[in-house]
């Protein structure tokens, strides 16, 4: 049997759940309360830019009030046991919080952007900031005022690292996924990815996801219970 040193982790709003941060589809989820077109996309930013960066300032805020799960610790773990047994963990998240590097996770793959990033238009520069922004707020890098935007990819514009990311994947040896719909492309097609590179699939979610079929193996349940038993098979098989 071939041995799992390098590993690829795909993780969505559903391992940031039980830390509090509320996911986008489910019943309660953010996408409930607030419509996609007037918060998530470049057009929405256009026409109302003050609801837009209010609805990220109130999300950036709350990162201040909560705390890493298990799943995090159990992902910050992995990347350093696997270091040390000469193997690597890319770890992508679609979360644009901070809660994977605060449970100990040193190298993360933001590919929807960062709350505390932000991205001034003016002068290209990003910086990170927990402050709230306005369309008054000005930039401290080339003191432009109101160019200012949250560095988020938003519906419509291309995700980060795709390259990396689909060098990764082409690396490893497993591909895991983790509270994730399955809903948003291109994250969603990378079950496909791994799968015609044929490398092995799990897929770990509360539920079965929308890509539920690709994957050559399931575990249903939280990711706070299940990711840390995950990464203990994973590490004893190391040693
Ligand atoms: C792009 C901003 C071109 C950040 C976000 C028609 C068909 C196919 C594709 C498209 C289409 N029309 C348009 C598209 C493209 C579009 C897209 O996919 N639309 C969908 C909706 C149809 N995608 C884009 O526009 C992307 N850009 O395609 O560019 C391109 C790209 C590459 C190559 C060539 C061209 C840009 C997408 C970026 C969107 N940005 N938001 C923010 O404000 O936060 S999306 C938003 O959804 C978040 O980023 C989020 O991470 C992402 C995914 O959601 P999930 O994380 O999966 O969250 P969700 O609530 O859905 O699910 C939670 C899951 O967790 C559930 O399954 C639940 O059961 C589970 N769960 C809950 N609790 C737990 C749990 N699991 C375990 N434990 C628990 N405790």
């Amino acid at each position: 049997m071939v041995k799992i040193k390098n590993i690829v982790v795909l993780t969505g709003a559903g391992i940031s759940a039980e830390s509090g941060i509320r996911t986008f589809r489910d019943t309660g989820g953010l996408w409930e309360e607030h419509s996609i077109e007037k918060v998530a996309t470049p057009e929405a930013y256009a026409a109302d830019p003050e609801l837009v960066l209010g609805f990220y300032n109130a999300r950036r805020a709350q990162l201040s009030t909560v705390e890493p799960n298990p799943a995090h610790h159990a992902l910050g773990r992995l990347e350093k046991g696997l270091l040390d047994g000469g193997g690597y963990l890319t770890l992508v998240t679609q979360n644009v919080d901070d809660l994977h590097e605060r449970g100990g996770a040193d190298n993360v793959i933001h590919m929807h952007g960062e709350l505390l990033s932000q991205w001034c238009r003016a002068c290209d520069s990003k910086f990170k900031s927990r402050d709230d922004f306005t369309t008054s707020s000005v930039c401290p890098k080339c003191d432009h005022i109101g160019r200012v935007r949250p560095d988020i990819v938003w519906f419509g514009e291309m995700p980060y690292s795709m390259g990396a990311i689909e060098t990764a994947v082409n690396n490893c040896d497993l591909f895991v996924s983790i509270g994730t719909s399955g809903a948003v492309y291109p994250a969603a097609g990378f079950v496909q990815l791994a799968r015609g590179m044929r490398k092995q699939t799990l897929e770990i979610n509360l539920e079965p996801s929308e890509g539920s079929s690709f994957f050559h193996d399931s575990r249903l349940g939280k990711a706070g219970e299940l990711v840390p038993i995950w990464v203990d098979e994973i590490l004893e098989a190391l040693t």
